[in-house]
């Protein structure tokens, strides 16, 4: 095989910024396989040129120039950029793949402008694409694993792709590490609920943990598994193995059913600093959250008690909810959330309107069959610039009301206040400051504002809200092209557009890709 000349791209941002969230956190938000693969290009003889997009650098300086070949991970919020670099690389005789969350939820749209569209992706897959290496035009070609790959390369082969990426953020610097892949729960809207869990091997991780000591004075790990801890003993007791108490701080995504308090006396002893767990409903995914069968506010009570528990071991939680399911009616669901805010001053509030990312989840399939997609360009896609299905019980300007009353009330002066003494450390303090006034609090009130202002006087926004037309509101396409700025030009032609079924017409016609098969844990 000749030696190519490979670029790799890691979109953590869809467009430039200067904004302060931008500046602190970009750099600690890379993914961690688009390092992976660049290990897996060279360990197959070829040169690797790699660059982390935080939305600070300047692209037309940046870029990998003269690529054989050009990897680019994407979030859907990203894919529009991704089209357009896709279209430049072409254009200089480069081939091009994607990978990423985009590229698993929206396969069939992403062949129309990529030569490859990978799904689950492990060096056998890489191997194929490295040694076809061809461009196919106009519909490019899908590969993938039969599921996630069994092993990854650790932090000591990535390390040449983490450190110049962990040189762009100022102070906190996060290192991405996996302990484990798929989920043994089932929630239905989760891209991770068909994936059965899988852990990965505990003697890389400490190795990884050790080597991170001979870095930083005291480094900080961020895990991106899906749901941390499932194997709860295991990877504590690696933990502990490796690491002199308190030397390292870590962050992770763990559902709150793993959270029992015997966990966070170890946890806290190991050095566990930040938390997301998942809320979700007041009235749905009792398994995840521990609470059983409980509802409403006999569940919001719970929650808050075992949130506040959390806390006493744990300074920095986020709390996770998704508005507008299916199961919300009326008032009482965005209630019951500001009663949580009362009751849980210190955790810090995420929200993320219903989104169905393409064949992401099974629970997507019938949002598709009963019509309730609407294609919002991808650009929007990020759980909070559009809400791709229409609400069950809400009419939309109903919904934006609640939504802009709940986020005023979540980051008014007298809530983040009680934030801020709720929070017993500087970082967090100043963490839960920073987004509360820059994009997901100010920015998303002002931003929701103008969405209902829009749906009454606009009379693009509710025909296309409705599913009545498909014509994208001017709105939308002025935005997507000021954030592109320079690299609007090389969007191609009809790529703010999708099908928002394309998922359901896959299952018809027999090309979806099959789920996998779950095994026990
Ligand atoms: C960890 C995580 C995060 C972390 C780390 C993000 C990061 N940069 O990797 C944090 C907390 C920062 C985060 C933030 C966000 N996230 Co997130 N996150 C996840 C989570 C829980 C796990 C993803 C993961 O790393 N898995 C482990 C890897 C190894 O597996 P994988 O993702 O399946 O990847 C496989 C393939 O896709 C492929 N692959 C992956 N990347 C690449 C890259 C290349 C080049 C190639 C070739 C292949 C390839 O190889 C892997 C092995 O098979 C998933 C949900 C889930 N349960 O999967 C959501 C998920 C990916 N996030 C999601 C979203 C929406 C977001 C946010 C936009 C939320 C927000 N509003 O802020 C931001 C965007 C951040 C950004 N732009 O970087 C969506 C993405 C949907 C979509 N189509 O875009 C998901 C799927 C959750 C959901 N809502 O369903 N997230
Ligand atoms: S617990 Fe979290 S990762 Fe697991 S299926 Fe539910 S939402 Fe997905």
């Amino acid at each position: 095989m000749r030696r190519l000349h490979i670029g790799i791209i890691d979109l953590v941002s869809k467009s430039p910024t200067r904004s302060m969230w931008a500046r602190v956190m970009h750099a600690n938000l890379a993914s961690i396989m688009p390092q992976v693969i660049g290990v897996w290009c060279q360990e197959e003889g070829h040169d690797v040129t790699y660059l982390c997009y935080t939305g600070l650098e300047d692209l037309s300086e940046q870029l990998p120039g003269n690529v054989d070949l050009v990897f680019i991970g994407a979030f859907s919020e990203a894919a529009q950029l991704a089209y357009a670099l896709s279209n430049q690389f072409r254009a200089r005789g480069a081939v091009t793949v994607l990978g990423g969350p985009h590229a698993r939820c929206y396969p069939q749209d992403a062949q129309k402008y990529f030569d490859y569209v990978l799904g689950f992706t492990d060096k056998s897959v890489i191997h194929e694409v490295l040694t076809d290496c061809a461009p196919n035009r106009p519909m490019g070609v899908r590969h993938a694993s039969a599921g996630q790959p069994l092993e990854l390369p650790g932090v000591r082969e990535r390390w040449q792709f983490i450190e110049p990426t962990l040189k762009k953020a100022p102070f906190i610097k996060m290192v991405p590490m996996l302990g484990s892949l798929g989920c043994p729960y089932q929630c239905s809207f989760c891209i991770d609920s068909v994936v059965p869990y899988q852990p990965l091997d505990l003697g890389v991780m400490k190795e990884d943990l050790t080597f991170l000591l001979t870095k930083f004075k005291r480094p900080l790990v961020a895990f991106h598994d899906p749901n941390f801890g499932v194997q709860f003993n295991n990877i504590m007791a690696a933990i502990e193995e490796a690491v002199p108490p308190g030397r390292i701080d870590f962050a992770a995504e763990s559902s709150l059913s793993l959270l029992s308090e015997a966990h966070l006396v170890r946890m806290k002893r190991n050095g566990f600093k930040a938390l997301l767990p998942g809320i979700e409903s007041w009235y749905d995914m009792g398994e995840k959250s521990h609470t059983g069968k409980l509802r409403g506010l006999d569940k919001v009570r719970e929650v808050s008690n075992h949130v506040n528990m959390i806390l006493r071991y744990v300074p920095y939680l986020q709390s996770n909810f998704v508005l507008g399911l299916d199961v919300d009616e009326g008032d009482e669901p965005f209630e019951l959330t500001k009663r949580f805010i009362d009751l849980t001053p210190g955790a810090f509030p995420g929200y993320s309107l219903l989104s169905a990312f393409g064949q992401a989840a099974p629970l997507n399939l019938q949002y598709q069959q009963d019509g309730r997609v609407i294609a919002f360009p991808f650009h929007f896609l990020n759980n909070n610039g559009a809400m791709n299905i229409g609400p069950k019980n809400y009419a939309w300007s109903g919904f934006y009301e609640r939504v802009i009353d709940l986020t005023r009330y979540s980051f008014s002066p007298r809530a983040m206040m009680r934030r801020a003494l709720a929070t017993r450390t500087a970082i967090p303090k100043w963490l839960n400051l920073v987004r509360a006034l820059s994009s997901e609090g100010y920015g998303r009130i002002h931003y929701y504002t103008e969405i209902r202002r829009r749906l009454k006087e606009d009379p693009q926004f509710r025909p296309f809200f409705e599913r009545e037309t498909s014509q994208i509101p001017q709105f939308y396409v002025d935005r997507v092209r000021k954030d592109m700025g320079p690299m609007w030009r090389w969007l191609p032609e009809g790529a703010l557009e999708h099908d928002p079924n394309a998922y359901l017409k896959s299952t018809l016609e027999g090309t979806a890709e099959p789920v996998q098969v779950r095994v026990a844990v």
